[in-house]
């Protein structure tokens, strides 16, 4: 341990430890920018591009930055002293010198970390003149899922990190010098020609409005404001744990019925749960599972196992650019929310006797990649889109609170059916390693024929990377491996393919850290590892207290199989829920 003072009081950290974690240790709130640690991933960025931490320390000419200055034994620390303020003062001015003032049309205003600082240290005049933006040479580079606003890049490269190390898509670098220079895909090509999975990670970490969601809650109210669309609305499983905290909440505290309620007074015509087409998926996906399993253990040697969910669009992406030789290992299902549009336009449609022209599909979803998914050719009929507009976790709160609606004070609803009843299996699709336990808990009873003792497949819970899990079902085991975060997938993947390590039967890959609970469109964590703990502990917390936790007993999706799909893997099942990848 070292042993060190920070303006005047002692404290005691391991070796290694930085001046800002021990400041942190003591208390001491030292100001920070491009610095992010996102605990328990690969996600530190420890650039000291910044230099807003900048430090004191006796004996030394020059100022640190505390966020990349390891400790020293006797080391003496000052964090506010008049040179270490004036230099604070000094950074704030050269990087609001090249920044935009257009705050207050900005989609970051509110949740800007530079902002807050500008309010932090009373920021009211620069003497620099700065760059002139009305020059800029750049564009916004506008995606279906994330906007690039290049002017107001900082040069943090915390989404360099997130991109190349924690996910291993090396879409984004460094490009340019001065007043150009900003992060950006290889030759400046818009982000929708790059390897970009639109996991919206860079937009989770930016500390500015550089990297955003694309907002199509205008969309929607103007769908809504249509007397002539049924405007249908469905909300994945992880939104629940963490819209709350857009209202004030404590991270992990549960707003499902409120949620239900805000979304009928905002005037959607039927307000339905993504966790039905999750029981679906399930139908679908272990009966895939099973078929596979069934037909390797009888010797056929044309089917691959393991089998790789396929529910994550930024995963899929993912594999597809990188892992082009596998495209037959993933599941054909398509996911929750396209299996939803899909049934929500044909058999819902069909009970309410309109065409499904006629009919708007919302999905409200923690994810960036999902505005991507719900626009790929194949999800279309005829130019009609299954779900025809995705907004994120933030975009539903700003619509809430741009209808004038008390979130707080809102009655606990539940939502319509059919197409609202859902299991426990379906709301643990929002953690990592919850739609394999869903999988499994209808697999291991379709194998065996014998309830289960248990639902609680625990060894598949957690939050480390990659982990792996052997599940007795019957005689068999099954070897069961998950990973989060696209490097960790890349790691698995690898693995498989170079064959170190014992073959898997059944993977489940989520893009972003934590799954869906940590996606791109949920409300900034800031960095702090423990909300998305939090937000798990409410995922399995709602999945406790569901009266049915087991995909293939939802009576919903029993009627839904015997009034109009037949069979899972049948012939209608096969045309509405089942898609094919591309290289
Ligand atoms: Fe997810 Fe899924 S769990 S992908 O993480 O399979 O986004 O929440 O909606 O589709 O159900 C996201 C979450 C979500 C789908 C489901
Ligand atoms: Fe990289 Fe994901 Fe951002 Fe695309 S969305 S640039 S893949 S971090």
């Amino acid at each position: 341990m070292i042993n060190l003072n920070i303006d005047g009081k002692y404290v005691k950290v391991p070796q290694g430890s930085t001046i800002l974690d021990a400041a942190r240790k003591l208390g001491i709130d030292i100001p920070t920018l491009c610095h992010l640690n996102l605990e328990g991933t690969p996600m530190v960025n420890q650039a000291a591009s910044c230099r807003i931490c900048v430090v004191e320390v006796k004996g030394r000419r020059n100022l640190a930055p505390a966020c990349a200055t390891p400790v020293a034994e006797g080391m003496e620390v000052h964090t506010h002293t008049i040179r270490v303020l004036h230099a604070r003062r000094m950074v704030l001015e050269l990087l609001l010198s090249d920044h935009p003032k257009d705050c207050l049309g900005c989609a970051k205003a509110g949740n800007c970390e530079l902002q807050d600082l500008a309010e932090r240290f009373c920021f009211r005049e620069n003497r620099f003149e700065g760059a002139d933006f009305s020059q800029s040479h750049y564009v916004k580079d506008i995606s279906p899922a994330l906007i690039r606003d290049m002017d107001k890049c900082i040069m943090c490269r915390r989404c360099e990190t997130m991109c190349n190390k924690v996910q291993t898509v090396g879409a984004l670098s460094g490009i340019n010098r001065g007043f150009n220079a900003v992060v950006a895909p290889a030759f400046e090509m818009p982000l929708e020609e790059s390897v970009c999975t639109f996991c919206g990670q860079c937009a989770a970490v930016c500390p500015t409005g550089a990297l955003v969601e694309r907002d199509y809650s205008w969309d929607v109210i103007e769908a809504l404001a249509d007397p002539d669309k049924v405007v249908v609305v469905q909300t994945a499983p992880a939104v629940r744990a963490a819209l709350g905290e857009e209202f004030g909440y404590e991270p992990g505290t549960l707003v499902t019925g409120k949620m239900a309620a805000a979304l009928r007074v905002l005037g959607f015509d039927h307000v339905f749960d993504t966790d039905f087409a999750a029981d679906l998926t399930i139908m679908e996906e272990a009966s895939e599972f099973l078929d596979r399993l069934t037909r390797h253990l009888q010797g056929d040697t044309s089917v691959r196992l393991p089998i790789l969910t396929s529910c994550c669009p930024a995963w899929v992406k993912f594999f597809e650019h990188q892992y082009p030789d596998m495209l037959d290992v993933p599941s054909t299902a398509k996911s929750p929310q396209q299996m939803f549009g899909a049934i929500a336009k044909s058999y819902f449609a069909e009970q309410l006797d309109i065409p499904r022209e006629k009919m708007v599909v919302v999905s409200v979803m923690p994810c960036l990649a999902k505005k991507y998914e719900a626009g790929r050719d194949e999800f279309s009929v005829d130019g009609n889109r299954d779900v025809d507009i995705s907004i994120t976790t933030r975009e539903l709160a700003h619509m809430i609170r741009r209808a004038n609606i008390d979130f707080r004070a809102l009655p606990d609803e539940d939502f319509d059916r059919p197409l609202g009843e859902s299991t426990g299996a379906a709301v643990i699709f929002g953690a990592t390693g919850g739609v394999i336990e869903a999988a499994v808990r209808s697999a291991a009873e379709w194998a065996t024929g014998k309830p289960l003792e248990s639902v609680d497949f625990t060894a598949l819970r957690g939050l480390e990377g990659c982990r792996s899990a052997k599940v007795p079902v019957g005689d068999l085991t099954l070897h069961i491996g998950i990973a989060h975060g696209l490097g960790n997938a890349r790691k698995l993947l690898d693995s498989i393919r170079s064959g170190e390590v014992e073959p898997f039967h059944a993977i489940e890959i989520m893009a972003c850290p934590g799954g869906c609970i940590g996606g791109g469109g949920q409300p900034y964590h800031h960095g702090h590892m423990e909300i998305i703990k939090k937000r798990m502990e409410a995922i399995y917390r709602e999945d406790a207290g569901k009266p049915i936790r087991k995909s293939h007993e939802n009576p919903y999706i029993k009627k839904l199989y015997e009034e109009y799909l037949g069979k899972p893997l049948g012939e209608k099942s096969h045309h509405l829920l089942h898609t094919h990848y591309f290289k």
